[in-house]
């Protein structure tokens, strides 16, 4: 039973991996019955960290009895000795980046010689690296930019995919020449946004991707209360002022006044400053904390009056 045969360099696993031209011979078997003579095939993975060398692997190969030599052409001259005629995973590291077409003849104790396999490679070419920026929440409708600060070592990138997250089923990437991309989403949601780009060898870089939250307008503004001190506190030295603020979307700051003069800022959780009360002169103050929300919403906390006493 004969099928197609395939082109198996794994570019999915090394993520390197360009292919020029595809095999000029041979096709798979499923089934190899003890009368055929052996089919070559092999795989040319192409090394993460170093694109000039490329890991061989003629595993596919089918035949009938064991396989007693391997004869490899890496399509760079250079001799395939006793050690590389034994071995079903060789290992070759080219002088320079060019276009190689590489051929396996494998031979077997029964049948003799297999056709050759073959595959016309790019080996040396570095792979575009992908950099996606873009805001991490934007609203409903709103126009939200996308940008690529992706690179290319050895040369130029010619084509940015984007992927928003929100595309039909089946639907492929926007494809753009351009680093930057402008997108409406029409509904609330978590989006995974993602960024390759192609470089001018046609190589595709690893995909980069971001999430993105997209909410409806946010009118409502936060609440805030001074946790300490309390109202009647009477206070000296250093003390620390603590708020809790909570919002529906999200609190992005907040700050805190003493007789409505504006002292410090805190834009983490557990929102808190220490006041210098020896700064202060002896007698009565107001506190007052201020939470600001992601669209600019802000309320005031109930005012807590204090007594500062220092000697
Ligand atoms: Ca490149
Ligand atoms: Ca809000």
């Amino acid at each position: 039973m004969r099928k197609p045969s395939s082109y198996s360099l794994s570019s999915q696993r090394f993520g390197l991996g360009f292919l020029l031209g595809l095999m000029v011979a041979s096709s798979s078997l499923s089934c190899l019955s003890p009368t055929e003579e052996p089919v070559a095939d092999f795989e040319a993975n192409i090394d993460p960290l170093n694109p000039l060398t490329v890991h061989f692997d003629a595993s596919a190969t089918m035949s009938s009895v064991a396989i007693s030599e391997y004869k490899w052409n890496f399509g760079d001259g250079s001799p395939c000795d006793a050690s590389c005629k034994a071995d079903p995973q060789p290992t070759t590291t080219y002088a320079k980046r060019s276009v190689y077409t590489i051929t396996l003849t494998v031979v077997d104790l029964n049948f003799g010689e297999s056709l050759p396999a073959a595959k016309t490679i790019l080996i040396g070419n570095k792979a575009p690296q992908a950099v996606l920026s873009g805001p991490t929440r934007a609203f409903v409708d709103e126009n939200v930019s996308f940008e690529s600060q992706s690179t290319d070592e050895d040369g130029t990138i010619e084509f940015w995919e984007f992927r928003f997250g929100d595309e039909a089923p089946g639907a492929g990437p926007t494809r753009l020449q351009r680093p930057t991309a402008n997108h409406t989403y029409t509904a609330v949601g978590e989006y995974t946004v993602q960024l390759t780009v192609i470089d001018n060898d046609k190589e595709e870089s690893e995909p980069d991707s971001q999430q993105i939250r997209i909410i409806d307008e946010d009118t409502v503004p936060p609440t805030i209360s001074v946790q300490t001190p309390s109202s009647g506190d009477i206070l000296r030295g250093l003390v620390q002022i603590q708020a809790t603020a909570e919002d529906n979307v999200d609190v992005i700051l907040v700050e805190f006044l003493i007789d409505g003069v504006l002292q410090a800022r805190d834009d983490t959780r557990g929102y808190s400053f220490v006041w210098d009360t020896r700064q202060e002169q002896n007698g009565s103050h107001v506190i007052r904390a201020r939470a600001i929300d992601s669209s600019g919403n802000s309320a005031d906390s109930r005012p807590v009056t204090v007594t500062v006493q220092n000697p």
